[in-house]
This record gives structure tokens, C-alpha cells and sequence, in this order.
């Protein structure tokens, strides 16, 4: 039959119906429109004998027939492709597999689980609280005088300022503590991991960000000697059985007697070093019994019980234990410093 529109329709009509449930049909479907001898081939090698006014009504509609026969084959393909998966006969099973780089372990988590882990030991579960919080659970309860510096605009965050209890972001996890003691009687013994906000300008030394776990214990005659003795098994747990510590009297609103720990150099044992700066000691956290006022003021009676109480920078302790130079490496996720902690999981 001579090319016309008719044809043209009837084979656009059968090559939209085609269907194949094997690439051997495809492939014979294809011989049988595009191949040497095939139906739209054919009609282009007649195209070539009609005259120039045929030509231009033919041409444009036989190369749409040519791409529609084209594009139909492919879209068959990639359908079997899709059903077949990867184990049709193309898949080869002798190609070395794609290497998946594993991500790290972040070392501040890997820090804080290790914290964690020792108090665990210890008998302390952990607890949790928001780090959007009000003025009680952060200062007041804590024994903070409503003039106390720390409530300033230049150290706080705050959320919604002004009124009795304005809303902050917590500058410490103290008020997590607070959140334990309202909820329960003692014995109280937790520890409590999280993310606080101070206002600081950013450096290598501070960060408006950092992670803190503080703890608490409270029950009937709890002395500081308890606390002396939990202090010490945790440094020997952290930096090593043969660790030394020492207690340097200090202040905080919320303990009496406060204290600033020191943990004997693990990098010099004590000779001197520049990690130490020559002393030996490197300071690893504070600490002190409980203030009267504020188990007062979460409700346990002061008569009745006693406790201690003790918080640190995890960024520290990381840095101490990996010789951190600049705490801004632990928030620049560069992928060389953490990829240095996957073998410390
Ligand atoms: C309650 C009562 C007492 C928590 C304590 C410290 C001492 C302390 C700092 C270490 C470095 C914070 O990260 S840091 O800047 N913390 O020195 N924290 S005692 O005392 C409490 C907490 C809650 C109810």
C-alpha cells in the first residue's frame, strides 16, 4: 500500500497497543517497525520516490511514526527494566560493590555517653528536661537574688522577657534537677545531660551553645565526703585508674560548700606540661552540697535530707580527653576532625 494517512494512522494505532512481557518480544517488535526490512523503514525508502509535493505532506508525519515506534520500544524496556530489578542478564555479579562511608559517632555524644555510662555504674538514671524554661526552674529556685548577673540580657537568652516569670533559654541543666525534685521524694539520684545557651561571644574558648551533665544526689545524711568519693571514682573512670584529684573551695548561688575540681594531667602525670600549662592539674568540673534554700524551695525538707550536687562542660571534657585545641571544631561539622573519632566508639 502507497504512503498515506490512513497508513500512517493505522500503524501510530498498532505501535500504542504494543505490549511485552519479554526483552526477545521487544526486540522483535522493533525488527518489525525500525529493522532493515521493517514497516516505517520501508515507507521511508518509498518516501524517496514520491514527488516533492507528497514530501512535504509525508515528511514531518513518517518521522513522528519513526520517534513514536522509537519511543514506545524504549518505554517497554525501561518497564521490564523496572519489573526485572537488577537481576536480569545485564547485572554483573562480578563487580566490586560500591564502599559506603560509615558516618562517625559525634565526640561530644561519644563523651556524653561515657559520662553517662560511669554514673549509670553508680546507680544514677538519667533525666531530661526543656531548654526553653522559665526564670523558676533556672534561677530563682536556684537561689539566684532577682539582681544576680546571670539574668542579664548580656548572658541570657531571652524568650519572652519582662513579667514575674519570664521564659529563657536555660543557661545551665540545673533546672532539669529542679524538675526531678518537684516530681519526686527523695532518694534522688540523677544525672542530667543537655544543651545550654549562654550569651557569649564565640571563640576557643566559649560558645553561646555548649552540653552539660549535672548531677544529684539526695537522701538522708548524704556528707561531702560522698561527694569527695563520687568525684574521685568517676576521674579514675574517665581519665584513668591512676587518677589524682583536688578540691579548690569556690562559689556557686545554688551549693554550700562549693568547689572547682581538678583531675591530675593524664598527658604529663603531674610533671608539667602545655596541656596543663605547668601545674599539672587540669580543672574538670564543679561541685558542692546542696544549698538549704533550694531544697526548700522544690519542697524536700533540709531537716530531713541533705545532698550534692555537680555539673560540667562536656566540650571540655572532650577536649581534655582528645586534646581539643578550639571548641568551634565540635559545631563546624568538618568531616576531617570527625572522621579522627570513628575507632573512639
Ligand atoms: C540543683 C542544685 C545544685 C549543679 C552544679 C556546678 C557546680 C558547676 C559548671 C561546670 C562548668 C557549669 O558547664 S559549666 O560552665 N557547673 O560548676 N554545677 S554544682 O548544682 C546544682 C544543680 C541543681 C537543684
Amino acid at each position: 500500500m502507497p504512503i498515506s494517512n490512513e497508513k500512517i494512522e493505522q500503524m501510530l494505532a498498532s505501535i500504542a497497543e504494543m505490549k511485552a512481557a519479554r526483552e526477545q518480544e521487544i526486540e522483535e517488535m522493533r525488527v518489525k517497525w525500525l529493522g532493515k526490512k521493517g514497516e516505517i523503514t520501508q515507507l521511508f525508502d518509498e518516501f524517496r520516490t514520491i514527488d516533492k509535493e507528497q514530501k512535504k505532506e509525508f515528511g514531518q508525519r513518517l518521522n513522528a511514526l519513526k520517534n513514536a515506534a522509537t519511543a514506545k520500544i524504549e518505554e517497554m524496556r525501561a518497564a521490564l527494566a523496572e519489573i526485572a530489578g537488577p537481576a536480569t542478564a545485564s547485572f554483573d555479579q562480578t563487580k566490586p560493590g560500591d564502599v559506603f562511608q560509615l558516618g562517625a559517632r559525634h565526640p561530644i555524644s561519644i563523651t556524653r555517653e561515657e559520662i553517662l555510662s560511669i554514673f549509670g555504674k553508680f546507680g544514677y538514671s538519667v533525666a531530661e528536661g526543656p531548654e526553653i524554661e522559665d526564670d523558676w526552674h533556672v534561677f530563682s529556685a536556684l537561689n539566684f537574688p532577682p539582681e544576680h548577673p546571670a539574668r542579664d540580657m548580656q548572658d541570657t537568652f531571652f524568650v519572652q522577657p519582662g513579667g514575674d516569670n519570664p521564659i529563657l533559654l536555660r543557661t545551665h541543666t540545673s533546672s532539669v534537677q529542679v524538675r526531678t525534685m518537684e516530681k519526686m521524694r527523695p532518694p534522688i539520684r540523677v544525672v542530667c545531660p543537655g544543651r545550654v545557651f549562654r550569651n557569649e561571644a564565640i571563640s576557643a574558648r566559649a560558645h553561646c551553645i555548649f552540653h552539660q551533665v549535672e548531677g544529684l544526689y539526695i537522701d538522708k545524711g548524704v556528707t561531702f565526703a560522698d561527694l569527695k568519693q563520687a568525684i574521685l571514682l568517676f576521674a579514675r573512670e574517665m581519665f584513668g585508674a591512676d587518677s589524682q584529684i583536688r578540691m579548690r573551695p569556690s562559689y556557686f548561688p545554688f551549693t554550700e560548700p562549693s568547689a572547682e575540681v581538678d583531675v591530675s594531667c593524664n598527658i604529663c602525670h603531674g610533671k608539667g606540661c602545655n596541656i596543663c600549662k605547668g601545674t599539672g592539674w587540669l580543672e574538670i568540673l564543679g561541685c558542692g552540697m546542696v544549698d538549704p534554700a533550694v531544697l526548700e524551695a522544690s519542697g524536700i525538707d533540709p531537716k530531713v535530707y541533705s545532698g550534692f550536687a555537680f555539673g560540667m562542660g562536656i566540650e571540655r571534657i572532650a577536649m581534655l580527653k582528645w586534646q581539643v585545641k578550639d571548641l568551634r571544631h565540635y559545631f563546624e561539622n568538618d568531616i576531617r576532625f570527625l572522621r579522627q573519632f570513628e575507632t573512639a566508639i
